[in-house]
């Protein structure tokens, strides 16, 4: 028989000044349903090449794609009509199912104004391999549970929760082979650096905690690679792509601190100089002088320190409950490790006051951080805090556009100060943290990559003047 050909892309394109990075979703997905089907698998990540939606259509018909699945961020979800009515028409027999954070944020709206035949929210192995299944294999697609499925009838909901896998050891290396790493070196990835050789690595699935403004995409119990199987994917990527330089973007990669210590000793025992970075960041409460130590021993030289808010009732509102003494001193405590601190700063929650901007912006200028990001709350379906930006503010949350929308650039105010308050507060914010000569000169010092540093001076003045000019 021949095999199935299933045609995978991350769709959505790669705006200045975002980084583009593997994606490991649908390398995640393929490595697994390899090891379940006689399968040939297509890769396709429309963002490392800005690769057109025609382009991706004709590619999808000349492989003659018979699932096509395709993965996206609510803020590239605008593809979807354009993608699957064109994949439609080109390949009418191919199944089409649609993944990833989009997905676990829209839920059955998903399906909607598009013509993606199934629609598979959070994690996507066990449920796609399901689906495969069910679709080829004469099964019933009514079975797989919390699947969202078009038919004759209009959308359908499957009743139950997509199964999870328990043991995360089990699953095989996300499939590295089926792209092309090189792209991947020459362009900013999740860390500001570019040009160097890495792999992007996924340690744990989960988390515990209950921020309101996030998806939670693999539930809340946290389910860990060992220690030894997290330095193993390592050792063969090192051998097989002759890389030494590891990205990390686990949620929480520090949240259990006994495989922390036994990961990093193993990293010790490698025998290479290995650099390690956390830009979707480390929980940074949790952390101490010895697993920071640990952290610079094994290589850390990047990490993300995410804040998000200096007022402790905000901390509070958005169920990040962080100890900012704790948050204040462990940044210390890295940046002198020379590890850059990276901090997450994010404003316009619903209910914020100007005291509460006022303790955010005191926080980051007294901290140690070497740089910092002050974004602009965006509030996504199917979080906590775009059900209280509903009751709140419901007229400004329905005029969100996400499409395509990046970091820094985005504008929302769901607090109760005007906007020009809000945006006078990230403005003296980014001055007021930056115009420090110690912080000038911490950075020019540990950036890992110094002369790319005038290359962020645009993108600092754009942010000068968020709210005036845009
Ligand atoms: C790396 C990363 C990025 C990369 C790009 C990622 C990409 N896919 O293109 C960069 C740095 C560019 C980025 C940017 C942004 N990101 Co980001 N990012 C991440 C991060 C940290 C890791 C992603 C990852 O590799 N995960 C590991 C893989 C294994 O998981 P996965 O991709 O979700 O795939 C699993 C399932 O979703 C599912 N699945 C995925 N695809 C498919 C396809 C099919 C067919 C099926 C069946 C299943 C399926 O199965 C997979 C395996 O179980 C996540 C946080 C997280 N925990 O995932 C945030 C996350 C994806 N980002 C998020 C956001 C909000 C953004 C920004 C919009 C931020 C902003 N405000 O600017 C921008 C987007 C800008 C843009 N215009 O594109 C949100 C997404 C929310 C949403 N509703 O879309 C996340 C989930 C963070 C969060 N906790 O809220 N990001
Ligand atoms: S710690 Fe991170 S992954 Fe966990 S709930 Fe908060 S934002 Fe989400």
């Amino acid at each position: 028989m021949r095999p199935l050909k299933i045609f995978l892309v991350n769709l959505g394109f790669r705006r200045l000044p975002l980084g583009v990075t593997p994606p490991l979703g649908i390398m995640c997905i393929a490595a697994y349903l390899r090891t379940k089907f006689n399968v040939e698998i297509r890769i396709v990540n429309q963002k490392i090449n800005n690769m057109p939606n025609a382009e991706l259509v004709k590619q999808a018909k000349a492989f003659g794609a018979d699932v096509i699945g395709l993965s996206t961020l609510t803020t590239n979800a605008y593809s979807l009509p354009y993608v699957t009515g064109k994949l439609k028409a080109a390949l009418p027999a191919a199944l089409i199912v649609i993944g990833g954070p989009h997905v676990s944020a829209y839920g059955a709206n998903s399906l909607e104004g598009n013509l993606a035949d199934v629609a598979v929210p959070y994690e996507g192995e066990l449920a796609f391999e399901e689906v495969i299944k069910a679709y080829f294999g004469g099964g019933n697609m009514t079975a797989v549970p919390g699947i969202f499925r078009r038919t004759g009838e209009g959308i359908m909901t499957n009743p139950g929760m997509i199964p999870l896998v328990e043991n995360i050891d089990s699953l095989p290396f996300a499939a590295y082979d089926l792209i092309d790493l090189r792209p991947y070196w020459k362009v900013q990835a999740m860390a500001l650096l570019m040009r160097r050789k890495y792999v992007s690595l996924f340690s744990s699935r989960g988390c515990p905690f209950g921020c309101i403004y996030c998806h939670r995409i693999f539930g809340d119990k946290l389910r860990l690679h060992s220690a030894r199987r997290v330095v193993e994917e390592m050792k063969f990527y090192i051998k097989n792509y002759g890389v030494n330089d590891f990205e990390f973007y686990d949620d929480i990669f520090n949240h259990d601190q006994k495989r922390l210590f036994e990961i990093c000793e193993l990293i010790g025992k490698l025998g290479i100089k290995a650099g390690l970075s956390f830009p979707n960041g480390l929980r940074v409460d949790e952390l101490n002088e010895s697993s920071i130590d640990a952290l610079a021993d094994a290589g850390t030289y990047y990490s993300a320190f995410p804040l998000e808010s200096g007022s402790p009732r905000i901390q509070k509102l958005i169920g990040k409950n962080l100890n900012i003494r704790k948050y204040l001193e462990n940044v210390k405590y890295a940046t002198s490790k020379k590890i850059f601190t990276f901090g997450f700063v994010m404003m316009g929650f619903p209910s914020e006051t100007e005291e509460d901007l006022k303790q955010t912006l005191e926080t980051t200028c007294i901290s140690k951080l070497h740089a910092a990001s002050f974004y602009t709350l965006t509030p996504f379906p199917n979080t906590k805090v775009y059900d209280l930006a509903l009751k709140k503010n419901p007229e400004k949350l329905r005029s969100i556009n996400y499409d395509d929308k990046e970091y820094s650039h985005i504008r929302f105010n769901m607090t109760d100060v005007p906007d020009e308050t809000l945006f006078y507060y990230q403005r003296k914010a980014n001055r007021d943290f930056y115009m420090n000569p110690s912080r000038i000169f911490r950075i020019i010092r540990d950036f890992p990559q110094k002369r790319r540093l005038p290359l962020y001076i645009p993108e600092y003045f754009k942010r000068l003047s968020k709210g005036i000019a845009s």
